[in-house]
């Protein structure tokens, strides 16, 4: 079903990430769409005089009809894109990829074509750019390497992260059973920890650096807050959930899996501790669907990934309903559910942490 009224770049990007294809009467001229990747929407007819488009992924997307008139497009995969009657009439196509499209009554009136790699597979007004054979595939997009073990919360809130942004990545999965000393892993990650993420020879390590580097490498779909209190709110609740949240809830986790007898007196510290969390976590979501209001954002991100272990740890969400109401949403979410561990990799994962700990016992 075609969706009605897209009148926010943001909306469009989190309806395409939830996976609709077909929008219908969308009016985002002057928009910020900036690197977004849409291959394979409909946005016929839609409404983007003037707007940013720059490095956007639009492969066989269907722009039939659209008013891309004055539209940045500059260096955009519009490989296989339908541009059938569209108006690019002063857009900036430079170094814009239109290999197999259909400009076929198109209007290019005054629009910049410097470097474009056209339909035919010409390069109109060519410099410096080599030219591919028609049939020759696509050159591949450098992929991100996402270093990571699936039991792991700072891992999952980057891979999360990813698949929100859409982002083509690669998954490394490691034991965490001594493969993270190997020298190649350490000279990525000195620390031996995951996650670590490697983006064409650059290494990023720290869940919340990392985050905050997909941010600025790839803005669109925005996973952060414009207002300043809105900020201020999801930078909180990100270093609160790793600083205090995650503390209080390791001996729990550590009890869950087997490693350790808990004393009662413990438990109680740290179910009292995640209680005062929860309280303040309760507080800043309000009423309000997400930590930074009506979007997800890195806040709903770094702590939905912790919060959702607690009713398994035995720490009930009953008495904070608007925290039990959003966890419970973000798990339907499909980058939640893909990243959810199983219960194979759970019992696969504490068999060999009590190995290890044996190991280390009798050393
Ligand atoms: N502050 C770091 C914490 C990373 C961390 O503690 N990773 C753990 C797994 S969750 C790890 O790599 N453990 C293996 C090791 O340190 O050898 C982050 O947010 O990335």
């Amino acid at each position: 079903m075609p969706s009605g009224n897209i009148a926010s770049a943001s909306e469009l990007l989190q309806r395409y990430a939830a996976g609709e294809r077909e929008f219908e009467e969308v009016r985002l001229s002057s928009a910020n769409l900036q690197g977004a990747i849409l291959h394979g929407i409909d946005l016929s007819e839609a409404m983007l005089g003037n707007a940013d488009l720059s490095r956007a992924d639009l492969r066989g997307a269907d722009l039939s009809w659209a008013d891309l008139s004055g539209a940045n497009l500059q260096g955009a995969d519009l490989r296989g894109a339908i541009l059938t009657r569209a108006d690019l009439s002063r857009a900036n196509l430079t170094r814009a990829n239109l290999r197999k499209a259909d400009l076929s009554l198109a209007n290019l009136t005054g629009s910049q074509l410097s470097e474009a790699i056209m339909p035919d597979g010409q390069l109109h007004d060519a410099t410096e750019v080599e030219e591919h054979p028609p049939d020759e595939p696509a050159p591949e997009l450098p992929k991100l390497k996402l270093y990571h073990q699936p039991l792991s919360v700072n891992s999952r809130r980057v891979w999360i992260a990813l698949l929100e942004k859409q982002i083509p990545f690669e998954l490394v999965a490691l034991n965490l059973d001594g493969d993270q000393f190997a020298e190649d892993f350490l000279a990525v990650s000195p620390f031996h920890h995951i996650p670590a993420l490697v983006d064409d020879g650059f290494s990023v390590i720290e869940s919340l650096a990392i985050l905050d580097y997909l941010e600025a490498k790839y803005p669109m779909p925005s996973l952060l807050p414009k207002d300043a209190k809105a900020l201020a709110t999801m930078r909180m609740v990100e270093l609160v959930t790793a600083n205090e949240l995650l503390p209080a809830m390791t001996p729990l986790i550590r009890q869950m899996m087997g490693f350790i007898e808990l004393e009662a007196q413990t438990r109680d510290r740290s179910v009292g501790q995640i209680g005062k969390i929860l309280s303040f976590l309760e507080e800043k979501l309000g009423k309000s669907p997400y930590f930074g209001g009506e979007r997800l954002t890195l806040a709903d991100i770094v702590a939905g990934t912790a919060v959702i272990w607690l009713p398994g740890l035995g720490v009930s969400l009953d008495e904070y309903p608007a925290l039990k109401h959003w966890s419970e949403a973000l798990m339907q979410r499909q980058s939640w559910q893909q990243t959810q561990p199983t219960p194979e990799q759970i019992e696969g994962f504490k068999t060999q942490m009590r190995d290890l700990m044996a190991k280390a016992d009798h050393s």
